[in-house]
């Protein structure tokens, strides 16, 4: 599954003769991203982690072949740990602009490995502006931060805005929170043109997936084609507000685009349940689900079969929870014109659609055999 069908990096109708760094790249976001700048004429620079397996399935219909001239789409290894890497390729590349995308983006993954969140998420971000100012890029290029939700945690006013006081409530949020003030300091320090787009979670089809939102829709899809047996979630009460990723790149390119840097909140500011997740994804593949019992034992259960289909995992469960996000877009819409368009159940029908097309490849001809592991 790509971030779109179309092989838009084989020829852009428009040229914009700029060049960007996309850190990242082939993560969600990155493949959505490099995809909307290449449609725009850019040449894409976009650094990818070396891996003992491939890592570039997202981005693999926007390859060029490096030995053709003037390739648009070019990719160097690299990681946010290294700064001598991303100095020289800054260097090399000389970006317009740079989107800073890479990170160790799992919440629950940085209360296991919060020292290395620290140094890809925080530092990271330190050693990417630092590789501008050193080699003398600040007049030349504009900086985006993917800041996030997370900034916001313990619920302090809703709905969250720029304007909203920070208490972030994990290693992730933490490490964001620095480098959300490590930009803010380098474009008052410097005048540099950075920006920090605060995002509420956007998914896709190809969001990863150990993501609650893509763990729900590949469950769904599996346990209507009979491949796994039942799915296992933490909170359910948890409340986000989801929008599509794909419109959420647009809203970064929109922010480098600006006269002046500034931080924008982009969200739907709707907010609903993991449960309401839930229950609209099994209803797309016509499983209305039903909530009996409470607390841990809760178990969702197919109303029609009566089979239990979903269980609480309290492995699932966070040492501290943000419970809820809603977003207040205002000011992107105002400032940059920006604004969600698809709705949860689009997006919903959307991601389960394409996942039982994956899922249906897995079908044996025997039927369903009930084998895939659950994330
Ligand atoms: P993904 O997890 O899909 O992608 C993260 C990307 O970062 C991948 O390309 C990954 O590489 C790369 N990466 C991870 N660690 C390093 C490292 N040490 N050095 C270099 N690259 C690294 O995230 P999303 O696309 O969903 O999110 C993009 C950014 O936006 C992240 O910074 C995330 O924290 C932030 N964000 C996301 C939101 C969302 O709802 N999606 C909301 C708000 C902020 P690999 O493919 O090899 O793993
Ligand atoms: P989040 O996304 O933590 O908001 O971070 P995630 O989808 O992981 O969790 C959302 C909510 O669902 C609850 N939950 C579960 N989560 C996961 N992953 N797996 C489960 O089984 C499960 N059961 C319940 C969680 O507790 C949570 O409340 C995402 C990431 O993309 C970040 O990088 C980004 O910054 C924020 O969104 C905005």
């Amino acid at each position: 599954m790509t971030a779109s069908a179309k092989g838009i990096g084989k020829g852009g109708d428009k040229n914009s003769g700029k060049t960007a760094l996309i850190t990242g790249v082939t993560g969600q976001d990155g493949a959505y991203l490099a995809e909307l700048l290449l449609e725009k004429g850019y040449t894409v620079h976009g650094i990818k982690r070396r891996s003992s397996s491939f890592n570039t399935n997202r981005i693999e219909h926007l390859y060029e072949d490096p030995h053709i001239d003037h390739p648009r789409f070019i990719l160097h290894f690299g990681d946010m740990t290294d700064s001598t890497n991303l100095i020289r390729v800054v260097q090399e590349t000389q970006p317009d602009e740079i989107y800073n995308l890479a990170a160790q983006s799992h919440v629950q993954v940085s209360f296991e490995t919060p020292e290395y969140t620290a140094n890809a998420d925080g530092t990271g971000t330190l050693r990417l502006l630092e590789a501008i100012r050193l080699l003398g890029l600040v007049e030349k290029t504009r900086f985006y931060q993917a800041s996030t939700s997370e900034l916001y945690g313990k619920v302090r006013e809703t709905p969250q805005s720029e304007t909203t006081p920070f208490y972030p409530r994990s290693p992730y949020a933490v490490a964001k929170l620095y480098a959300y003030w490590i930009v803010v300091n380098y474009r008052e320090a410097y005048g540099m043109h950075a920006s920090n787009g605060i995002l509420f979670n956007h998914e896709s089809p190809i969001r990863g997936e150990t993501f609650v939102t893509r763990k729900i829709t590949r469950a769904a899809a599996a346990i209507h084609l009979g491949l796994q047996d039942r799915l296992y979630l933490g909170n359910l009460d948890a409340k986000r507000d989801w929008g599509h990723a794909r419109e959420y790149v647009r809203g970064m390119w929109l922010m480098l685009q600006q006269d002046q840097p500034d931080d924008y909140v982009l969200a739907t500011g709707e907010t609903h349940t993991v449960r309401s997740f839930v229950e609209k994804s099994f209803a797309k593949v016509g499983m209305p689900i039903e909530w009996k019992g409470e607390g841990v034992d809760e178990k969702g259960y197919d109303s029609t079969s009566g089979q239990c289909v979903v269980e609480i995992d309290p492995r699932y469960f966070r040492p501290t929870e943000v419970d809820l996000l809603i977003g207040n877009p205002a000011k992107a819409l105002e400032k940059l014109g920006w604004t969600h368009e698809t709705k949860l159940d689009q997006l919903v029908a959307e991601m389960v659609r394409e996942d039982l097309k994956i899922m249906a490849r897995n079908v044996p001809l025997s039927g369903g055999n009930k084998g895939l592991p659950h994330a």
